[in-house]
């Protein structure tokens, strides 16, 4: 039996479905998004399973030979955003943008294995080499030092845009003069006082036209590019992509992945611990290029139990941490840290309420036994779009929905969490 917000939400997944896959909300995100299409994915799985791999499955056309799995698909020009495939110059077909978002899809493909039957397995084993090459690219191109702890070059890499956790790096990035002039679209559609600044756009675009103009190196862009910075969402999400990966490749009983994966997760963990910050008494954001860690705790350092980091004392300090800021807060979990400076309810990633990350740490707190402080970020979760929508993110002091409506992941978490 569906009632009515569950019906609401299966609705906007199929009007925001452009035949294989979803755009995240018509008119502002109307492309494909990486990580935004493993979410989905959670979503259609409720009530279709074949639109469910579909919308993973379609993402890997945009895959590149080198195994990155870029962070928009362009499948059609669409004038409405800004930077379109032109700006990104990729040169690819279909073409994309030049780097990567959030690995999620491996840990969503093992859950629809272990959820699902033989037609489950089947494209699993199907998609299994792609997801092989994916995670390969990351432990190797934005790991070269096999450190264990992977970088982005571009904060729209993170899939956490705007937050504070960028600025020690973008602070560094000097606006060259012939970056020309250019017409933002995201702010026709949103508040521009919800948005990123005029100033931060620039240093994005900086990011871009160096990009571009080394050809998307990812040589180039990791040693010289202007920003490269680890994030822990990214971290974490792909440590537990890769113990999902593990687990497809026990299933499959292929041993050669399965030594593969055995030395990414090995060093997994080193990795997590350099992002450690005795300071803020928690993961953090760190700039790769001048070892400087970011102030404060966001809903990224909070996948550090999704991700299986850290010692018992860290995982105690975090913790901490997690009933202190739901103590603050009317909704959780947010973007950044509200007893910090820096904080604002309203503006992308610098303190709203995202669904998606909701949805990882609440997995994460239960995997450890945290049970009360999953159900309050799965209850908060439901309890937004009650009150406000389907919206993009929220407003954790009142739980208004902000940015696009109608958007996809929103949806599909819903939808995955009332199921
Ligand atoms: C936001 O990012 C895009 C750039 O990729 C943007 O602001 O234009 C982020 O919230 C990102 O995580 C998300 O994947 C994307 C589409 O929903 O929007």
């Amino acid at each position: 039996m569906t009632n009515d917000l569950e019906n609401r939400a299966i609705a906007i997944l199929k009007a925001n479905d452009r035949g294989g896959y979803t755009v995240p909300t018509a008119g502002l995100y109307p492309y494909q998004w990486n990580w935004d299409s493993a979410f989905a994915a959670l979503g259609f799985a409720t009530f279709d399973r074949d639109r469910a791999w579909r919308e993973i499955e379609t993402l890997f056309d945009g895959q590149w030979e080198d195994g990155m799995v870029p962070h928009i698909i362009f499948r059609k020009n669409d004038p409405g955003y800004f930077p379109g495939p032109d700006i990104w110059g990729s040169r690819t077909e279909p073409p994309t943008s030049g780097h990567s978002q959030p690995p999620v899809v491996a840990s969503v493909a093992r859950w629809l294995v272990e959820t699902g039957g033989r037609e489950d397995e089947r494209r699993a084993h199907e998609m299994f080499p792609k997801l092989m090459a994916w995670h390969e690219w990351w432990h190797c191109y934005r790991d070269p030092d096999e450190t264990g702890l992977v970088g982005i070059v571009h904060p729209w890499e993170s899939g956490r845009d705007n937050c504070p956790d960028w600025d020690i790096g973008m602070n560094n990035i000097v606006v060259p003069d012939d970056l020309g002039t250019y017409h933002r679209r995201d702010t026709d559609w949103v508040d521009p006082s919800e948005r990123p600044t005029q100033e931060t756009y620039d240093r994005y675009l900086t990011i871009v036209k160096f990009g571009r103009e080394c050809g998307w190196d990812h040589d180039i862009v990791v040693r010289e590019g202007p920003f490269f910075m680890a994030d822990p969402c990214v971290q974490f999400v792909l440590m537990r992509a890769d113990r999902d990966l593990m687990a497809l490749a026990e299933r499959f009983d292929d041993a050669r992945a399965r030594g593969r994966i055995a030395d990414w997760v090995a060093r997994d963990e080193a990795g997590a611990q350099a992002m450690w910050s005795d300071e803020a008494c928690g993961f953090v954001a760190t700039d790769l290029r001048t070892g400087s860690k970011s102030p404060a705790i966001t809903n990224a350092s909070m996948l550090a139990f999704y991700g299986g980091a850290g010692t018992e004392e860290q995982r105690a300090e975090m913790v901490r941490h997690a009933r202190e800021i739901l103590d603050g807060c009317r909704y959780v979990f947010p973007s950044w840290d509200p007893r910090h400076e820096g904080f604002e309810q309203r503006r992308y990633w610098r303190g709203p309420v995202w669904s998606v990350m909701n949805w990882m740490m609440a997995a994460g707190f239960e995997r450890h036994g945290l049970a009360d402080l999953a159900m309050r970020v799965r209850r908060d979760t439901l309890a937004m779009v009650r009150q406000s929508g389907f919206f993009e993110y929220f407003d954790p002091l009142t739980g208004e929905g902000l940015g696009g409506p109608n958007f996809t992941w929103t949806a599909a978490i819903h939808l995955a969490l009332v199921s």
